[in-house]
């Protein structure tokens, strides 16, 4: 049976959705042009007043806003509130540059809160769950968010917070933790250790996973799915919008539901900004309709995605996201040629390697170099050095077929690739150093 947290708002019929973007959208742009001098100026730059602004159908007359607008006008330029309506900051885990940060009101808040709510009863989630939250807690919004979402459903809740895996297997078991929370390759590695423990997925208490944060493929899904013993789904979102939540996987597990009620999802070309018609891949823009502290106007997210408005068989009437192809700031040229690590990661997940793997860019004499360095598992490891170039060759041959280029494949020993607590960095770029 599928549960929903608000299901009037998640089931609504697509013309009340519509009437509540366009109703919302032209609050909003009110609000910011009077409120936030930054954003009239860039409004006045392309010659459009809240006048102009009469419906959803109007929001590509607006300009579009970037990470660089946000650097610029860090760290109060975007505010719409004064700061002492303001009861919370959070900021991304951004490693370049200033860091972004988020203001919410209490409002904010709750709204951000209730889109996790709707996540955790998408997965199964009721006030009878135990929901281990093991996303970074602090500035990053993984662990906050989904911990007020967790409380809003009711669910037991554990804000375990990332980190010492022991812990958290014994939080795991000994309080019967039935929801997981945390990235894909955190999942990944506590299954992998539960395994190690000798502990089978039957004896596993959990049920269901909400894993998102970073890019994570249908093969590392099913790898999760079956150490654990779960359903696995994916979450996403972003610090700039609220964090967790701007999206969430239903049963159906093809792709999530965008909370059209606060957010409106456009596909633009990237290179254009010409908005592409429903199922195009291109760059995903999102305008927050209901925030009131940090409301963004078109926000580019760099993230490569596809939207579709099927008929869902969950029953939800919100607009569907595809798992985001890869950012197309992570996106990899190399030698001419657009590389994104989940295409890498299919070829070695479908070859039945770990998704414990490391992505080595590099120049040499001129000449881009690929360097794939993928673990064995222990059961395929051997000293065999035929063995081992054979099935390095099967990967090299994998790897041309999917990307169009050779790659060199180096097989390392088990548990030689550092494991990730948050978000995995899976990709070296030499060539930026
Ligand atoms: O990662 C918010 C979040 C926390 C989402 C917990 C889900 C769960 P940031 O640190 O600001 O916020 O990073 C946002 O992460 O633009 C995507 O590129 C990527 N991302 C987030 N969720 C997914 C996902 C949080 N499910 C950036 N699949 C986004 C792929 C994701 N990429």
């Amino acid at each position: 049976m599928e549960r929903y947290y608000q299901p009037e708002i998640e089931t609504a019929g697509r013309e009340q959705i519509k009437a509540w973007q366009d109703e919302r959208l032209v609050k909003q742009v009110k609000h910011i042009w009077d409120n936030v001098p930054y954003y009239r100026k860039k409004m006045e730059e392309k010659g459009v007043t809240p006048d102009d602004i009469k419906s959803s159908d109007d929001l590509y007359k607006l300009p579009f806003v970037t990470k660089d607008d946000l650097r610029e006008a860090y760290p109060y330029g975007l505010l719409a509130k004064p700061l002492s309506e303001c009861v919370r900051i959070q900021s991304t885990s951004g490693t370049t540059g200033k860091r972004v940060v988020a203001f919410y009101t209490q409002h904010d808040i709750d709204l951000w809160e209730e889109c996790c709510a709707r996540a955790i009863m998408a997965a199964g989630g009721t006030n009878e769950d135990v929901c281990q939250v093991s996303y970074g807690y602090g500035l990053f919004t993984g662990g906050p968010g989904l911990n007020g979402g967790s409380h809003k459903v009711g669910c037991l809740t554990i804000p375990a917070s990332s980190g010492n895996t022991e812990r958290q297997i014994m939080f795991i078991m000994d309080l019967q933790a039935t929801i997981l929370c945390c990235t894909p390759s955190y999942a990944a590695y506590i299954g992998e250790t539960m395994k190690e423990m000798g502990l089978t997925p039957d004896q596993i208490p959990l049920k269901a996973g909400i894993f998102g944060a970073e890019a994570w493929s249908e093969e590392m899904r099913q790898d999760i799915q079956n150490t654990l013993g779960i359903k696995a789904y994916d979450i996403y979102g972003l610090t700039e919008l609220s964090g967790p939540g701007v999206s969430f996987e239903c049963s159906a597990q093809t792709g999530m539901h965008i909370n059209e009620d606060h957010f409106i999802a456009e596909i633009i070309d990237p290179d254009t900004g010409e908005v592409l018609p429903e199922g195009s891949v291109g760059e995903l823009v999102f305008t927050s309709i209901t925030k009131e502290a940090f409301p963004l106007l078109r926000y580019r997210t760099r993230d490569i995605c596809k939207l579709t408005r099927e008929p869902c068989p969950c029953g939800r009437t919100h607009v569907k996201m595809c798992k985001p192809m890869g950012r197309s700031d992570d996106m990899l040229i190399i030698r001419g040629v657009n590389v994104f690590p989940s295409q890498i990661e299919t070829v070695l997940l479908n070859n039945g390697y770990p998704a414990n793997y490391q992505i080595i860019v590099d120049r040499v004499k001129n000449t881009d170099t690929l360097d794939v360095q993928v673990e064995m598992t222990p059961e395929m490891f051997t000293d065999d050095i035929g063995e081992i170039e054979r099935r390095q060759k099967v990967l090299v041959d994998g790897l041309r077929s999917m990307l169009g280029l050779t790659a060199k494949v180096t097989l390392v020993a088990p548990k030689s690739i550092v494991r990730s607590e948050g978000k995995a960095v899976r990709v070296i770029d030499k060539r930026k150093i």
